[in-house]
């Protein structure tokens, strides 16, 4: 039974239910029982003009007279405002999505304003595991859930009043966007940038696929949360590794959230070292051991050599000692959250090397806390002054030899600049271990000498032998890119028995993936694909012979590694033969300004700035790096935890926008906090949203009906400081919009429109302003009210208001410094001071400073911005 409007009320077993928008509630006597998120304030809010009726009207016009459409091929001042293209999920825009498309849509139309020609285009990152696994889920084909997905979020988009030019739209699923993903994937190949190598990989159980070491966020697979296992395996992998240099040294190049960038550079993990050469003391093929140190002035403390279970030397041994296969065997396959818990483990080879700096034999260990892809492998065992080497050397009973004396404390960092950078200001020895610098001892003739000046004299002194060269090494590993999976663009290569690894013909792309019935990931280490003759078996594109294609697809970022480059090409003739058009390329890229989440910092990001990179090496792009302007944005939050589907606490955006409208809703999810931290959803902000827009436009109505009316003095003198009002707001929301800080910026707007209702004519220019500077936040009741004053032309398309400095400069006036509450002395000073600057003014006074000498301060009391008291 239909009971109020959107409220619907039945009974079930003596229960009444009632259920409203957005919560359903039990009655049973006198007990209620309240399901879902509440509107409690906002319940009896609504909005007093017809929003949603202007919305649909806006959006038909504005999608005709194509406001949002760049001239692509002519503009004048190209503006590429870039927002991550989200996975077209079934549920629809999350919360998340509706957050950093608004913010981002903000600063496009604030560009906008400003006179830039804004480029904002959408599209859909549809391929991969994300979508394939929810279709395994519901029991579809890929394909078909795709489509209708993508038509949801076209609407949602829409509705959102995001200003987006869908004159262009990438899917990267369909076959003219993959079959550049694809050419990407040979470009890369022909530079020998794509190689197939056998590694240990990660293994997700779950999604039955190797997975990126990105992929796995701690232990877990990224999609599904399995936990991942490690499998040797023979694989497709992009060698970002040769970028890595460059990819951290241009981090100081590129203006991007400063923790994004600290991400990526740890990620990338550069460290400075030398590299030292061991002899292996019995006739093993291999003469000696390469290995990486950052501490070679503990070289005289080395008490064993320790390498990863695949060094070359340990593969050997393995064939000739049965223990030590043993126990490689058992370390493969091992979970990575095992390997991380349990306590260290090894064996010993038997063998032995040569310490070169003391000839002494020390043994040779297999052991699993060295990773096989860093520094080269191999480790030298110092136990006195590395914790993993100590604890390593206790487990098994080894020698523990100190040669760094600790630096006595009163010698230590007391240089208060350090302490303030964190260097430690005591000594801390746990154990036995010392890891931090000190001198030198049982190091022959480099006794007494500093660890640091160590350091180098012994790598010269080793060098002179060809035993030591200085090197980097780098943390970050290549990127596996295959994937045993069917929801993908399949990688264009062809296996022949003759020519080996053959690289499909550019003219035969795409190679298109093939409709299947049965999708389902195999388990078998191979893609689906691999059980579809029609599709494995063809032909050599050199000798013509039989031969297989390969049957794993490409990582889904390798699809989103590069769709912004394709946006402003799509719709030119010559999208058919180029992947983008060199002209307009070269017009719109790099992107000016990227707003995304930070969980992206070492996946996409990173994967994005290699294949931008390489392409630019090849003579395909002008610049190195994609993204000139990078902002991170913050979570949105419900009840102070995260949303997610198992807690039922996920927010449906198209509730709030049908209720509320999408100005309200922009607003309100902007005004929730500063953008670069998210805020937390809670409904009841939802109120005072409706209440301002409410407000917005009762004003625009009365001042509109007061148009041509004479103002009385009293109302001029009024508007004449309503003018400075208006000033310092319009520098406010400025200064706020283009550093991202919405939430200021609308409190700015509510400051500004109390003032203006004191007024009780206030003039229609001052409410003009307002309007202006918020049609970047609630784009739709702002072109309306635009409208409403006369004006043809969209709101969209007006300059951005400017403000006069000689009407806000601030006033100065007399700050009273006193102490124990006589007066002492007298500063001119601006009125807005802070208690900060006021007590930095007052201290600075001579007058003061000679009668604070050498007494305490209580407390200091502030009557700013007139008195500031001083107790001693
Ligand atoms: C001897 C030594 C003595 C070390 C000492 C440290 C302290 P970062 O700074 O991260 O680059 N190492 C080298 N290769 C390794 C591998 N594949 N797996 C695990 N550990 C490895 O660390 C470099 C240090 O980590 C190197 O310096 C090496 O141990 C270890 F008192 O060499 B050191
Ligand atoms: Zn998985």
């Amino acid at each position: 039974r239909r009971e109020r409007r959107e409220r619907f009320v039945c009974f079930y077993d003596g229960i009444k239910i009632v259920f409203s928008l957005t919560r359903v509630t039990l009655c049973f006597g006198q007990f209620e029982l309240k399901i879902g998120g509440s509107l409690q304030d906002a319940e009896n809010m609504e909005l007093e003009y017809e929003y949603q009726k202007i919305a649909q009207k806006w959006q038909k016009i504005w999608e005709q007279k194509k406001v949002y459409q760049p001239d692509l091929k002519k503009a004048a001042r190209p503006f590429y405002n870039l927002m991550m293209f989200p996975y077209p999920s079934a549920a629809g825009l999350h919360v998340g999505h509706a957050y950093t498309f608004s913010g981002a849509d903000v600063f496009g139309r604030f560009k906008r304003m400003q006179g830039f020609n804004v480029f904002e285009p959408m599209g859909f990152d549809a391929f991969g595991i994300h979508s394939e696994n929810y279709a395994l889920k519901v029991g579809k084909h890929p394909k078909e859930l795709t489509k209708k997905t993508i038509l949801n979020f076209k609407r949602q988009l829409t509705e959102m009043g995001l200003a987006l030019d869908w004159s262009v739209e990438i899917d990267t699923t369909r076959s003219d966007y993959y079959k550049w993903t694809q050419w990407i994937f040979l470009q890369l190949f022909k530079k020998g940038l794509a190689q197939r190598k056998k590694a240990t990989v990660n293994w997700c159980p779950s999604c039955k696929t190797v997975l990126a070491d990105e992929q796995v966020i701690n232990v877990n697979c990224e999609r599904c949360g399995s936990e991942v296992i490690h499998k040797q395996m023979e694989q497709w992998f992009f060698k970002i590794t040769d970028y890595a240099e460059r990819l951290d040294k241009n981090l100081t190049k590129i203006n991007w959230s400063e923790d994004v960038k600290r991400i990526q550079k740890n990620w990338i993990g550069r460290s400075e070292g030398v590299e030292v050469v061991f002899k292996i003391k019995t006739g093993q093929k291999l003469k000696s051991i390469k290995v990486f140190t950052t501490r070679l002035d503990t070289i005289f403390g080395v008490t064993f050599l320790a390498l990863a279970p695949e060094h070359k030397l340990a593969q050997t041994i393995k064939e000739k000692r049965i223990e030590v296969k043993k126990y490689i065997e058992e370390l493969q396959n091992q979970s990575e959250l095992k390997r991380i818990k349990q306590e260290k483990t090894g064996i010993n080879t038997g063998l032995k090397a040569i310490n070169p700096m003391t000839n002494k034999e020390i043994p040779i260990w297999v052991t699993d806390f060295v990773l096989a892809d860093y520094g080269g492998g191999a480790v030298m065992g110092v136990p006195a002054h590395d914790k993993r080497d100590f604890e390593f050397a206790k487990k098994f009973k080894l020698p523990i030899k100190k040669v760094i004396d600790p630096i006595p404390l009163q010698y230590f960092v007391r240089n208060p600049r350090d302490i303030a950078a964190g260097a430690p200001t005591e000594l801390k020895i746990e154990g036995d271990c010392w890891e931090g610098e000190g001198v030198l001892i049982n190091s022959k003739q480099f006794d007494r000498m500093s660890s640091e000046k160590a350091r180098e004299e012994i790598t010269k002194w080793l060098a002179k032998k060809g035993l030591a060269r200085k090197t980097i090494v780098y943390c970050l590993r290549d990127w596996l890119i295959s994937r045993q999976r069917y929801w993908g663009p399949p990688i264009p290569i062809i296996y022949c028995d003759k020519c080996g690894i053959v690289p499909v013909p550019e003219k035969d792309l795409p190679v298109l993936l093939p409709e299947v019935k049965n999708f389902k990931p195999t388990g078998t280490e191979k893609s689906p694909l691999a059980a579809i003759p029609e599709f494995i078996n063809t032909r050599c594109p050199k000798c013509g012979g039989p031969a297989q294609r390969e049957s794993d697809v490409s990582d889904n970022f390798l699809d989103s590694a590069w769709y912004f480059l394709r946006y402003p090409s799509v719709g030119f003739p010559n999208s058919r033969q180029v992947p983008f058009d060199k002209e307009i390329t070269k017009k719109w890229l790099p992107v000016n300004m990227y707003i995304g989440g930070r969980e992206h910092a070492v996946l996409h990001l990173m994967y994005t700035r290699f294949i931008i990179m390489s392409l630019y090496d090849m003579g395909y792009l002008s610049f190195e790096e994609p993204f000139e302007k990078f902002r991170a944005h913050g979570i949105i939050t419900k009840d102070g935890v995260k949303m997610a589907k198992s807690r039922g606490n996920v927010v449906n955006p198209d509730e709030y926008l049908k209720k509320f409208g999408a100005d309200c809703f922009r607003i309100y999810l902007l005004f929730l906090g500063p953008f670069n931290q998210g805020g937390d959803f809670n409904d009841k902000g939802i109120a005072g949203i409706v209440r301002f827009l409410n407000r917005v436009w009762r004003l625009a109505a009365k001042s509109k009906a007061k148009k041509g009316v004479k103002f009385t003095d009293k109302s001029l003198k009024l508007n004449k400081d309503l003018e400075k009002k208006e000033h310092q707001t319009i520098k406010k929301v400025t200064e706020d919009i283009e550093n991202l800080k919405f939430n200021t910026a609308i409190a700015a707007l509510m400051e500004y429109i109390n003032e203006l209702e004191k007024s009780e004519d206030c003039s229609i220019e001052l409410v003009k302003s307002l309007i202006l500077l918020l049609a970047p936040f609630a784009p739709y009741i702002t072109e309306e009210l635009w409208q409403r004053f006369g004006k043809e032309e969209s709101i969209h398309k007006q300059a951005w208001p400017k403000y006069n400095p000689e009407l806000i400069k601030q006033e100065k006036t007399i700050l009273i410094v006193q102490i124990n509450g006589r007066v002492r002395d007298k500063v001119e000073v601006l009125t807005g001071i802070s208690e900060k600057e006021a007590k930095k003014v007052a201290f600075k006074s001579e007058k003061i400073q000679q009668r604070l000498k050498e007494k305490e301060i209580k407390k200091i009391i502030f009557v700013l911005p007139k008195i500031i008291n001083i107790v001693v």
